[in-house]
């Protein structure tokens, strides 16, 4: 008879735990697509699992490594219930001490997720309470049934019904998740606000008319992308939301009518990575719009010690950048468009920060959903907890980008040209020097802003041989890029890019 109890205790586990997770998914909707204690739980799983298990993950199952861990938690979860089925049958009220433990594991995910509210907390604890009570009232008809037929015909329908609400649930639930498929629908249907103001005009001689220059203006598709993020967020407008709070007079949280209904602004600005080497190509230069950052810092009211805005991504990456670089004037910016389209889904849809003049790592946070305005003696960013800096200003670069490295070039006139940043001081002068020859002036493109990246040129007589090109320029400040080689880390590489090419005789 023992075996025949342990499968009716185990199918009562399975719908005990059946139930609790879909009340828990159930109740999680409403709250947020983050509320949910299944998701919570995994994305905890890939926040807090050892390198050599993720390693093993990704090795196994490639790209399908997230179904592949969503699979795994629901086997989890399966087992738990059949272990809690029994072990309440057998020895009550373990079993349900079973189902608290999981439930615990469900509340410490939501506690660690980013966007962390304390609604949070409801779906989880909620899924334990259903579970947990499922269960005693499952296996208590158990135990009974073996002596009573009524019992058993009673406990049958319970059970289906249990079955039917967790079945309402899993539809609820994917429901949700196809709605975070719609997020690219979404995108494409999704109408850009009207600047106010609108960017200047750009200059005809912004740009070189010579093959292999780079563009002025950098498209979408050729924009370099730089993240920590597994899988690109799928975060919908009407998902989105911006928490402010710390050290403000008001908190606020900014819902996506709410950032619509702002004067934006259109403005072309450069965004730069700090791990660019020397001649790195992590640059490029967009046409944003979107709400001065500052507009929003007014209407919470800054306390007057703070000094550090910490923003926090969707999922989970944060940035810390000076509040004086927010609210000095320059065009700091909550984006929601880049070149004359939304925000494509991997460069932060459907808001991100744009600031002139800071390396992307601690100003440009994409996603993102949540700003705490704090001291930096009391905030730690991302990258600044591993070892970058945690002021970060561009330093001065300048780039070679044609002719190619290694090419052939004919002796004669050769046009070399390249790029040179310095945002938010702009570029004065750029210099190219062959072999050990002296610094020779480049021409310079027209300066669209200094939080543009200036393109410029420079006519080569070149003689046979093999030569070294080099390049150097000059900020607006008067400041001459160093020679010194400094690597990326901690805030930025100096030195001079250089370029090997043979010229045939
Ligand atoms: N959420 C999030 N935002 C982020 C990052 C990130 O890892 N996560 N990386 C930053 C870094 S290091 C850079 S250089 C810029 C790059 O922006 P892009 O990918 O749109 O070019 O985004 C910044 N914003
Ligand atoms: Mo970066």
């Amino acid at each position: 008879m023992r075996a025949g109890n342990d499968v009716r205790a185990a199918v009562s586990g399975i719908l005990a735990v059946a139930a609790g997770v879909s009340v828990g998914e159930l109740v999680a909707l409403p709250i947020s697509p983050y509320a949910s204690p299944y998701q919570a739980v995994a994305a905890f799983l890939v926040d807090f699992a050892p390198a050599f298990a993720r390693e093993w993950a990704i090795d196994t199952f490639g790209t399908a490594d997230k179904p592949a861990l969503m699979v795994g938690v629901g086997a989890s979860l399966v087992v738990l219930a059949v272990v809690a089925g029994i072990v309440q049958a057998r020895r009550p009220p373990w079993g349900v001490a079973v189902v608290v433990l999981f439930a615990g594991v469900g509340v410490i995910a939501a506690v660690t997720r980013p966007t962390m509210q304390p609604s949070y907390l409801v779906p989880p604890l909620v899924a334990g309470l259903v579970a947990a009570a499922v269960l005693v009232v499952l296996c208590r008809g158990a135990r009974t049934t073996a002596s009573d037929g009524q019992w058993s015909r009673r406990q049958f329908l319970v059970a289906s019904g249990l079955i039917a609400a967790a079945s309402a649930g899993a539809a609820l639930v994917a429901r949700q998740i196809s709605r975070a498929g719609d997020v690219l629908a979404e995108r494409r249907g999704l109408t850009l606000p009207e600047p106010t103001t609108v960017a200047d005009p750009i200059p005809a001689g912004a740009g070189l008319q010579v093959d292999g220059a780079t563009p002025f203006l950098t498209d979408n598709a050729d924009f370099y992308r730089i993240d920590t993020a597994l899988q690109v967020p799928r975060l919908s407008t009407q998902d989105w939301q911006l928490r402010i709070h710390g050290m403000v007079d008001d908190e606020l949280t900014l819902r996506w009518d709410d950032l619509m209904a702002m004067d934006s602004i259109e403005q072309i600005i450069t965004l730069t990575c700090v791990s660019n080497e020397v001649g790195g190509d992590l640059a490029g230069n967009a046409r944003w719009i979107g709400v001065p950052m500052r507009e929003i810092l007014d209407r919470v009211g800054v306390r007057g010690d703070a000094d550090m805005l910490l923003s926090t991504s969707v999922d989970g990456w944060t940035s810390g950048t000076p509040l004086s670089a927010v609210t000095d004037g320059r065009d700091a910016i909550l984006a929601v468009g880049m070149n004359g389209e939304p925000l494509p889904l991997e460069h932060g849809y459907p808001v991100r920060q744009v600031i002139p003049g800071l390396y992307g790592y601690v100003s440009a946070c994409k996603w993102v959903v949540d700003w705490e305005i704090t001291r930096f003696d009391r905030a730690q960013a991302y990258w600044t907890e591993r070892g970058w800096g945690v002021r970060a200003p561009i330093k001065t670069a300048s780039r070679i980008d044609r002719p190619a490295p290694l090419s052939v070039q004919p002796a004669g006139r050769v046009v070399v040209a390249g790029t040179a940043w310095a945002q938010h001081r702009g570029i004065s002068a750029v210099e190219v020097r062959v072999d050990d020859g002296p610094w020779q002036p480049a021409q310079l493109a027209d300066q669209y802003s200094i939080d543009t990246w200036r393109l410029w040129s420079f006519d080569w007589d070149a003689t046979p041989g093999q030569h070294t090109l080099y390049c150097r320029a000059t900020d607006g400040a008067g400041r001459v890029q160093p020679e010194q080689r400094v690597a990326p880390i901690p805030d930025g590489a100096t030195g001079w890019h250089s370029r090997v090419l043979r010229v045939d005789g």
